[in-house]
Order: structure tokens, then sequence, then C-alpha cells
């Protein structure tokens, strides 16, 4: 089984081959450009997108993935605007507005849509944590170097696999795999 993974972002793609190396999906990275509507939520924003790339596109046996990091003290941003934010304060801009806070508490998200043998899945993952006093570690990429889940280390101080194991997007991939292992049984029945 081959699927396109349509993003940007190269740290992504490392993620996705390495949670489905074990059922033998090959991912094929895809840049296409799609609209990201402006929504306060990350479903809708992959639905929309999912219906552009499958209707204007063309394209099938995709997934594509909207995250963002939700922070409580700043009233959950930067949110929906993370890749926004990232590009022009980046972590250090977030540190800043943290100056001072002590409920240092945040929350990745990572919403999937996934297209494949003409469905439609739509999974999301959640991992909560902290934003840490300073940016650590050279692993990952985007906010993982201020984004602990343990408290301890962050996201850019463990390896890929410890990552995928706990983080939005690995528990979003455990959902959709059970999706996509209902939908390969329904296949296979006569
Ligand atoms: P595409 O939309 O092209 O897939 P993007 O990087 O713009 O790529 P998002 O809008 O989903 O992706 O991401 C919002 C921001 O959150 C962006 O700056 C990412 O780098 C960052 N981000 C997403 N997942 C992350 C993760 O697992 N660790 C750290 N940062 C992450």
């Amino acid at each position: 089984m081959r699927l396109s993974v349509i993003t940007s972002n190269p740290g992504k793609v490392r993620e996705y081959e390495r949670c489905f190396e074990e059922l033998g999906v090959e991912m094929v990275h895809v840049k296409m450009p799609y609209d990201e509507v402006q929504s306060s939520e990350l479903e809708e924003v992959v639905r929309k997108g999912m219906d552009e790339l499958k209707k204007k596109k063309g394209m099938s046996d995709f997934i594509i993935d909207d995250s963002g990091l939700f922070i409580g003290q700043l009233g959950g941003f930067p949110g929906v605007w993370s890749a926004y934010v990232q590009k022009t304060i980046g972590n250090g801009g977030i540190l800043k507005l943290m100056d001072g806070i002590s409920d240092r508490s945040a929350v990745f998200k990572c919403c999937i849509g996934c297209n494949l043998m003409g469905k439609d899945i739509i999974v999301t993952g959640t991992c909560g944590g902290v934003i840490l006093e300073k940016g650590r570690g050279t692993e990952g990429f985007g906010y993982d170097p201020i984004f602990s889940h343990d408290g301890v280390r962050s996201f850019a101080e463990i390896p890929l696999d410890e990552k995928n194991l706990v983080s939005h997007r690995g528990i979003a991939v455990g959902l959709l795999k059970e999706e996509i292992v209902k939908c390969q049984a329904s296949e296979d029945k006569p």
C-alpha cells in the first residue's frame, strides 16, 4: 500500500515513515499546496483541505495533517495559528510571551485526514505537557525544543521512536492504523 503525505514539512514525513514502517505502508512525500481555511478547529481545516485535494486536484490515497500547540495561559494561542507564529516570532517569541507565567501547561494536537480506498478517515491525537523555560535539544522540528510531555526532557531531546509513542501525531496515527485495519478487513470480505 502507498500513501502520499501531502505537506510542506519534512519533519512530519520522517515521523509518518517511521510510524507506518511496521504496516509495510510506503509513504511518498508530495509537496502540493492546498488552502488551509481560517478556522478555530483543526478538523475543519483538514476536512476542507481533503475536499480541495480530491475534487480540484484529483488526489486519492493521501494523508494531510494539521497540528497546533495550545497554551492554556495564552488562551489557547498559538493554536490554529501555530504555523504562522512559528515562522514569525518563533520559539523565542513564545518564551517571551510566557515570561513570568508559572502555569506553563500546554497541549499539542494533531488532526490527520486520510483518504484511502475511496474513504475519508479523520482522527485527532493530543499530548499534554508544559512549555519549558528555555529551548533545548536538536531533534525534531518546530516547537519541539520548547515542549516537554514529561516536564523533564523536551521533544527535541528524545529519540523519534519515543516521541512517536507519546506525541499527538503518534496517538493520532495509532487511531488511524485501527481504522486502516478495519478498512482492509472490509475490503478482504468476499
Ligand atoms: P503543512 O501544513 O504543510 O503540513 P506545517 O509545518 O505548516 O506543514 P501545521 O500547520 O500542521 O504544519 O503545523 C503548525 C506548526 O506547528 C508548524 O510550525 C509546525 O512546525 C509545528 N508542529 C506541528 N507538529 C509539530 C510537532 O510534532 N513538533 C513540533 N512542532 C510541530
